[in-house]
């Protein structure tokens, strides 16, 4: 812990020097024109966010701390005889700037398990919950439960000073990912399997044993693609929903738990984190609707026109910011072509590959007709046997902590204050464009 918060220090003294010298040097310099279609549509691609650990190109995807995904997963620490690589370390590269080494790594992953353990109230909360309850609304509840044990927030009761805010949001943070996935596993058993899985295993990586936990495949291959699942989705820049709500909510100093429970509840909707169990869902109607027929790119095509005729969107395609297919995608390709090319549900994934984009580029109003990460996620985990579709969103969650929670240690670290845009009547929009 002290090399972690040694190395967050050193870059804060930077990162708190260069915001200071923006403010007070080109504090009034203009970056950005705001037109009336950004007002109305939603602040997209309005720069009006500051966010360190990740940054999304229309192109290249998304990187991390400057490194494309593809370099990510080259070279971050992997789990012995693996080729993916760990989570955890992918946490600590977005908290430090730094890829770990393999020490460091397995140092962190044992942190991870010191602080793993889940109150017994926020299992009492979840027994309460009945199993019809959406996962992510379990998965929300328990975050809000674990609050109660807040280190941030007692630290805030008991007069903590500004410049400590970042090491009690750090404590939070730890303590969150530590906990999530052990939360998520106890939601899967309890609502999809009859009881508990296997226990938690401290001689587990941070990824292995919630696959492990999940109880649904104990090889090897299962945990590999966990890690990969993990790494991909940990981080996704600062303005999509749920990092972007994760950010207002701490703006207002609320801790680190009430920020991703807000930010769960933004992940649970069908146009963001939603769209991998929506996905899966269309790709199982389309394979029984086959009937048995093989995928090819015709039958697909027609399939997907269809599918758009009813008036619907098409499931793991277009993306509000990728011009290009995700690099998360392409990943998760390559897994599946060397592990389980044979699959069925890969064979019309490929398909759909190949039909889709040319299918909705030629309908011209979609910006990017190109496949999104979640129009394969779904297959490799069907593949591996985590076959409830209605869960995965709580997967994306388990990742999408990582980064989440990395913004909002950096968030307390830079300082930056309440966020507060400013919102006009469609009146005073007509004026300001008219006068
Ligand atoms: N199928 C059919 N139509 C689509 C489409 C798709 N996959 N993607 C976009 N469009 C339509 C869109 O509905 C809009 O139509 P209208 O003008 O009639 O409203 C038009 O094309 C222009 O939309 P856009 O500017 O290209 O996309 P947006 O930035 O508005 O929306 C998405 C982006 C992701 C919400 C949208 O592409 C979509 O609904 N995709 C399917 C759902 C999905 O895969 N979501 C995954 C999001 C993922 F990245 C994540 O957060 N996990």
């Amino acid at each position: 812990l002290a090399t972690l918060k040694g190395k967050i220090s050193a870059l804060m003294k930077e990162q708190v020097a260069l915001k200071n010298d923006l403010l007070k040097n080109h504090g009034d310099t203009k970056i950005q024109d705001v037109t009336v279609e950004m007002a109305i549509n939603g602040a997209r691609s309005m720069k009006t966010m500051v966010t360190d650990t990740s940054d999304l190109h229309e192109v290249n995807g998304i990187s991390y701390r400057g490194m494309s995904l593809y370099e990510v997963n080259k070279k971050l620490p992997k789990a012995p005889g693996g080729s993916c690589a760990l989570p955890e370390a992918a946490f600590w590269l977005l908290l430090t700037g730094e890829v770990p080494t393999d020490l460091e790594t397995r140092a962190f992953t044992d942190e991870l398990h010191r602080r793993s353990s889940v109150p017994a109230n926020v299992m009492a909360t979840l027994k309460s919950v009945p199993i019809e309850t959406h996962p992510m609304t379990q998965l929300s509840m328990c975050m809000l439960a674990l609050q109660k044990d807040s280190k941030f927030s007692a630290a805030y009761d008991a007069g903590m000073k500004k410049s400590e805010y970042w090491e009690y949001a750090l404590e939070d943070a730890l303590d969150l990912v530590a906990k999530i996935p052990v939360v998520a596993a106890a939601i899967y058993r309890r609502t999809f399997k009859d009881g508990p899985g296997p226990a938690y295993d401290t001689t587990m990586d941070w990824a292995a044993n919630y696959a492990n936990m999940l109880g649904v495949n104990d090889g090897e291959e299962f945990k590999e693609v966990t890690r990969l699942y993990l790494m991909l989705h940990a981080d996704h820049e600062g303005g999509n929903v749920s990092a972007h709500t994760s950010h207002l909510v701490g703006s207002a100093l609320s801790d680190p738990y009430y920020a991703w429970a807000a930010g769960l509840c933004g992940l649970a909707g069908p146009l963001h984190g939603l769209a991998n169990q929506e996905c899966l869902g269309w790709l199982l109607q389309v394979q029984k609707d086959l009937k048995g027929q093989t995928p090819t790119k015709e039958l697909l095509t027609q399939y997907a026109e269809d599918t758009l005729a009813a008036g619907k969107v098409i499931p793991g395609f277009g993306h509000a910011v990728l011009r290009n297919t995700d690099p998360r995608y392409i990943l998760e390709r390559e897994f599946a072509l060397k592990h389980c090319q044979n699959d069925p549900l890969f064979q019309l994934v490929d398909a759909c590959y190949q039909a889709i984009p040319e299918l909705l580029g030629k309908k011209g109003k979609v910006k990017n007709p190109f496949p999104n990460v979640d129009a394969h996620s779904g297959q490799l985990m069907h593949f591996y046997n985590l076959k409830e579709e209605n869960y995965y969103t709580v997967v994306f969650a388990v990742s999408r902590a990582i980064g989440v929670m990395a913004q909002t240690v950096w968030a307390r670290a830079i300082g930056l204050p309440i966020e507060r845009p400013k919102s006009v009547p469609l009146d005073t929009l007509k004026k300001l464009a008219t006068k």
